[in-house]
């Protein structure tokens, strides 16, 4: 990345803030680094909404292995500051730096081969995503630093049997203030869906394409007038559909 005096600013001293998605638990059980995945090799973020790299990332590491799921299994995404995790003892960093206040989400794409498709021209819809409680005042990515890393969510048991990738989003939104500010880190999971499911959507979304920089939950001030990333009190809209339900 470009040390320019923003980013410094925006992201902690030197050594870049950010996060990398890039293991999966299922129903508990780490299925190892780098495992089923295709990640970045480094964490910095997309910040072009158009860009391809929206997708799954700036390519970089990509497993053979196919995830088998079930319907209803309970899914662990983790984040790591750099891919193991820390960057050096205590980083203060890992998972991603406290500042990087925003939501995580998950989409899905039905794939005939998931460990071999290309990721042009799928159609993605979301299945779960953690934006904003004005209650709590708790981001997603809170959950993910409770959680040292990990989030989870079930795998929605209406969904229909098959290969897939999923599609782990967090955004980063504290100088989404300013135009293309806002961080995505992205990365997907390649995944093989097994159950009694026939859930298919009626509508998808295409990335890039679906998310425009002046969409409400890109473009915006997260700060409330005390300074803190309470969004003012004010519910946050996600960018991309709201979640199946199934
Ligand atoms: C996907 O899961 C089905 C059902 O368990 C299994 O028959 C098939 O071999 C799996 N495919 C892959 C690529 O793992
Ligand atoms: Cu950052």
């Amino acid at each position: 990345m470009k040390f320019s005096l923003t980013s410094i600013l925006a992201c902690g001293l030197a050594v870049e803030a950010h996060t990398i998605f890039q293991k999966v638990s299922i129903n508990g059980k780490d299925q190892g680094q780098l495992t089923g995945i295709r990640a970045p090799n480094n964490n910095n973020p997309v910040q072009d909404v158009t860009s391809q790299n929206m997708i799954c990332g700036a390519p970089g590491t990509k497993s053979n292995t196919v995830l088998n799921i079930a319907g209803g299994d309970r899914i662990g995404m983790y984040w790591g500051h750099v891919i193991g995790g820390a960057q050096f003892a205590n980083d203060v960093d890992n998972p991603i730096a406290k500042s990087h206040k925003g939501p995580v989400m998950v989409y899905l794409a039905k794939v005939d081969n998931a460990a071999s498709t290309g990721t042009s021209g799928l159609k993605w819809f979301k299945v779960w995503q953690e934006t904003f409680d004005t209650s709590s005042k708790k981001w997603g990515v809170d959950t993910m630093l409770q959680n040292q890393g990990w989030v989870y969510f079930n795998m929605p048991t209406c969904i229909a049997p098959g290969q897939y990738l999923l599609r782990g989003e967090t955004i980063a939104l504290h100088s989404a203030n300013k135009p293309n500010q806002a961080q995505f880190y992205q990365s997907c999971a390649q995944i093989n869906i097994s159950g009694s499911g026939s859930f298919t959507p009626s509508s998808t979304i295409s990335i890039p394409g679906a998310y425009k920089a002046s969409d409400a939950g890109i473009s915006t001030n997260i700060y409330g007038l005390a300074g803190v990333p309470d969004n003012g009190g004010k519910p946050y809209q996600a960018p991309g559909p709201e979640p199946i339900k199934c």
